[in-house]
């Protein structure tokens, strides 16, 4: 991941607002990058300010040793760090539409795990829909196999060291402004929008680390 030390900076995207229309609007897309992450940046900069020894360590590294941080640096290490790990997965994990399907060996290993990959996109979307209140659902891998879980609030995956291969926020400023209350709605659109070439890399990389 690039910019991955203090200061932290907002990235622009490898893809254009509007370049997930008709799927996710360029608006949403938009406030979400411009402000909202933003704000999260802003935030961890501003907590990192007067700790030096903290700004050396990367993104992650901030988020994974956030239990053994000062009592009162915990939480805002995990809703800021985390806000900006969080929110870097998901918008790379995206790109305009094309061919909506898995490749490659992680096609291989959804497959084997889920039977075909309508089925994981059932499951997926399931947990999703779930998730009560603000936060994520994950595609990680885990010693070897795939694996589907939800983090409420900024909670990284990376915490309790699991890989993540893609994530869907599923707070509602990621789908409001066009989706409503029909969270539903989102999941379906944004399955069309998720960069399988970039999913099947986060395999293959931590295929490679694993074995
Ligand atoms: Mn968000």
């Amino acid at each position: 991941m690039e910019n991955n030390q203090y200061p932290f900076v907002n990235l622009p995207l490898p893809y254009h607002y509007n370049d997930l229309e008709p799927y996710i609007d360029a608006k949403t897309m938009e406030v979400h990058h411009a402000k909202h992450l933003q704000g999260y940046i802003n935030n961890l900069n501003q907590v990192l300010k007067d700790y030096q020894g903290l700004q050396l360590l990367t993104l992650e590294q901030l988020i994974e040793n956030a239990d053994r941080l000062p009592k009162g640096l915990q939480a805002p290490i995990r809703n800021y760090a985390g806000g900006v790990y969080n929110h870097r997965v998901y918008f790379y994990g995206m790109d305009s539409p094309r061919d909506q399907k898995p490749r490659g060996k992680l096609m291989e290993m959804l497959n084997a795990q889920y039977g075909n990959f309508q089925s994981f996109k059932d499951v997926f979307k399931k947990e999703a829909l779930g998730v009560f209140g603000a936060g994520y659902a994950w595609l990680v891998y885990d010693k070897g196999k795939l694996k589907i879980l939800t983090t409420p609030n900024q909670n990284s995956p990376i915490e309790q060291g699991f890989s993540p291969i893609f994530t869907i926020d599923v707070w509602e400023h990621g789908y409001y402004l066009k989706h409503l209350n029909e969270r539903g709605n989102y999941i379906d659109d944004w399955f069309q929008v998720v960069n399988w070439d970039k999913a099947n890399q986060n395999y293959m990389s931590c295929i490679r680390n694993y074995y």
